[in-house]
């Protein structure tokens, strides 16, 4: 069996800067071989998209804007993407977002339109983007979501985020138990806490960190390259018996009471 990614292409949607989850996945992606595809939601962040592209040796990668709440977008993106690389062998969606005022305070005061703007973007979108990338994925594939504890837990300020995410978790089984009879496979890695641009500005976000550094039974955060592993992991052959499963990569801190 070989697990290098050589000619393979996979679309990594959500790189915002160099601390982004995608970046770390991207260049584990990149480091076993794989043709890299990026989408980002808007020009804002397109620069420095292809900017962090450009350091990978021998870049070949492709980009794309696309923001996920536009379903014609999605589709046209998928379109493109089909018309430029043709067959494409897997997705990473590390997608999510909620308003600010939704992630303080107490879950009982999350407005309805905020509520389905979470779920909107952090949980419907793999949805579409499933729906519109399966059909490029001719030799089947792999579909690799983020998710967080605050999915299964109740974890102080995530509130809706945390709902979202449990959405999130069930639409990834769903989408495993359908995309299965196409071999393709639809996991979710639950990340501990990262240092991130969407964690930028959390309230108590070093406090979490240090907790994880106390308890956790590594006594250490993750990395973005730890995760990138598992990613590269979940999207190459080397799991080829896994679907619908959410692997924890966060120091093991999930296990605990
Ligand atoms: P980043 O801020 O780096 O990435 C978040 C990404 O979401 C951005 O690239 C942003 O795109 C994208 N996004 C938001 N709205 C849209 C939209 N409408 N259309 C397309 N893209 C959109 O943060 P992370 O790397 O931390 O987050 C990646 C994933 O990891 C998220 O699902 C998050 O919930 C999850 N996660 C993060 C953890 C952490 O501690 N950091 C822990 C567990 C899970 P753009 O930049 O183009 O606006
Ligand atoms: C328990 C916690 C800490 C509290 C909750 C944090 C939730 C974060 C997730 C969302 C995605 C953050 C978010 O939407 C921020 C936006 O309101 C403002 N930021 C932006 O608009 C920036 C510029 C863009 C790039 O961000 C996005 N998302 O587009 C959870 C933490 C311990 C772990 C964590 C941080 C989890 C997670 O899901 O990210």
């Amino acid at each position: 069996m070989n697990f290098s990614l050589k000619g393979r292409t996979y679309v990594v949607m959500g790189v915002a800067n160099k601390r982004s989850i995608a970046w770390g996945i991207a260049r584990s992606l990149h480091a076993a071989g794989a043709r890299l595809v990026f989408t980002y939601a808007s020009e804002r962040f397109e620069k420095s998209v292809r900017e962090l592209a450009d350091t990978l040796e021998d870049d070949t990668s492709l980009f794309y804007e696309c923001d996920v709440t536009d379903d014609d977008a999605v589709t046209k993106t998928f379109e493109d993407i089909k018309n430029d690389v043709g067959t494409i062998h897997g997705l990473a969606h590390c997608i999510a977002f909620a308003k600010k005022e939704d992630l303080q305070g107490e879950f009982v005061d999350t407005s309805r339109d905020g509520y389905l703007l979470a779920h909107n973007i952090s949980a419907y979108s793999l949805v579409s983007v499933a729906r519109a990338a399966a059909p490029l994925m001719t030799e089947g594939g792999g579909i690799v979501t983020l998710t967080y504890l605050g999915g299964e837990r109740v974890v102080k300020n995530y509130n809706v985020m945390g709902v979202a995410k449990a959405s999130l978790d069930a639409t990834m089984k769903y989408l495993a138990n359908d995309l299965g009879k196409d071999a393709i496979r639809v996991n979710a890695i639950s990340a501990g806490p990262i240092r991130t641009l969407s964690a930028k500005g959390v309230g108590e976000f070093s406090t979490i960190l240090k907790k994880i550094e106390a308890d956790a039974p590594l006594r250490r955060t993750v990395t973005q390259e730890e995760v990138g592993d598992t990613a590269y992991y979940l999207l190459s052959d080397l799991s080829r018996g896994v679907t619908g499963e959410i692997i924890h990569v966060d120091s093991g801190y999930n296990i605990l009471g």
